[in-house]
């Protein structure tokens, strides 16, 4: 409209400036090309800027989109929405849960004398292939770095690489955080969490911390981090005994937002799961911008997608934010 009205302005300036006598005023040339100039220059001007605005417009919601999968921009608390629900193992206390392409997952599980690495294939939640941990240890964190499985244990300094291909042990390492409990990679580092609220980089050649950052939200620590994964330039966390996902910066560990997503544990239960523990595992699928999530011995896996939570009224701080807890 802007670039509509201005020119109908600059038209009826012109046909008012041609009844006008070039000869009796010198300056009227001048003046009537001067005041087209500036109409010209005002309506280039406003077009240019309308179309900038359209490329910016269009690159948010291009980014917006490629980051969730959805058109919104996510809401600095979201809510989700099930998709799809696979069958998953009942007896994984799942402590680590990555996507590996061709519906593969590869998981970790916790508990002495249950601990292992697995590649678990999506849909039917069947285990491909496994390798038992000795039961001395309590399998922990798990994530891919090109064909090397990265695990870490809990309350011990032991973590393993596997080769993907067969799960095979390649190599021992000592885990560089006080604990093992998440990892994830953006590809070049690893992140790891150790229950508290620290995000640890880790080298992935050096196997030592390069970058640690506390974990805040508006301000106040967010304890008790736990399975994490890597989307799309965030690192997002379970936080431990709760129903919240943390959307964390990993250049800073300042909380971007919140997924609070109390109902898929509660469909559980209230379908007589009685024994499933907390939610935990979270698995992006880049190539389709797909989401899975499950929870330690729970028998389903879930992709979801994230809506906003519109009529939130809770207070996220009392149901994401616990005090750090002692072992
Ligand atoms: C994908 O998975 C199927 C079924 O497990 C397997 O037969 C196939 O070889 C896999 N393809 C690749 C490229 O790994
Ligand atoms: C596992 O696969 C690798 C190649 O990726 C191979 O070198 C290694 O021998 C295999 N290990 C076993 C136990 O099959
Ligand atoms: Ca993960």
């Amino acid at each position: 409209m802007p670039i509509k009205s201005l020119r109908r302005k600059s038209n009826g300036r012109k046909s008012n400036s041609n009844p006008r006598n070039p000869q009796n005023n010198t300056m009227a040339p001048s003046t009537t090309t001067s005041f087209r100039l500036t109409y010209r220059h005002a309506s280039f001007l406003i077009s240019a800027f309308l179309f900038i605005s359209v490329l910016i417009l269009l690159s948010i919601s291009w980014n917006t989109r490629s980051v969730i999968g959805s058109h919104r921009p996510l809401d600095p608390i979201c809510g989700i929405e099930v998709v799809n629900e696979f069958p998953h193992d009942p007896n994984a206390f799942t402590q680590g849960l990555l996507y590996a392409g061709n519906d593969t997952f590869f998981e970790s599980t916790g508990l002495y004398g249950r601990s292992s690495v697995r590649k678990v294939a999506l849909g039917t939640g069947k285990v491909e292939a496994i390798q038992n941990l000795h039961k001395s240890y309590f399998g922990e964190g798990l994530t891919l770095l090109g064909e090397r499985l990265f695990q870490v244990t809990w309350l011990k300094k032991t973590a393993f690489i596997y080769d993907s291909n067969n799960l095979s042990k390649v190599e021992m390492f000592t885990n560089p955080m006080p604990d093992g409990w998440g990892l994830a990679t953006d590809g070049k580092v690893l992140f790891g969490s150790d229950g508290t609220s620290t995000l640890y980089a880790i080298d992935p050649q050096s196997l030592k911390v390069v970058k640690r950052h506390i974990v805040r939200y508006k301000g106040h620590e967010v304890h008790n981090l736990n399975e994490l994964e890597y989307v799309n330039g965030e690192v997002w966390a379970n936080v431990w005994q709760t129903d919240c996902i943390a959307r964390i910066s990993g250049k800073d560990g300042v909380v971007l937002g919140w997924i609070y997503l109390p109902n898929l544990r509660e469909g559980l239960v209230a379908a007589e799961n009685r024994g499933i523990d907390v939610l935990n595992g979270i698995a992006w699928d880049q190539g389709k911008n797909r989401l899975f999530l499950t929870g330690k011995l729970w028998p389903k896996l879930y992709e979801i997608k994230l809506r906003p939570q519109t009529r939130f009224n809770g207070d996220i701080e009392k149901l994401c934010m616990h005090m750090p807890f002692q072992f």
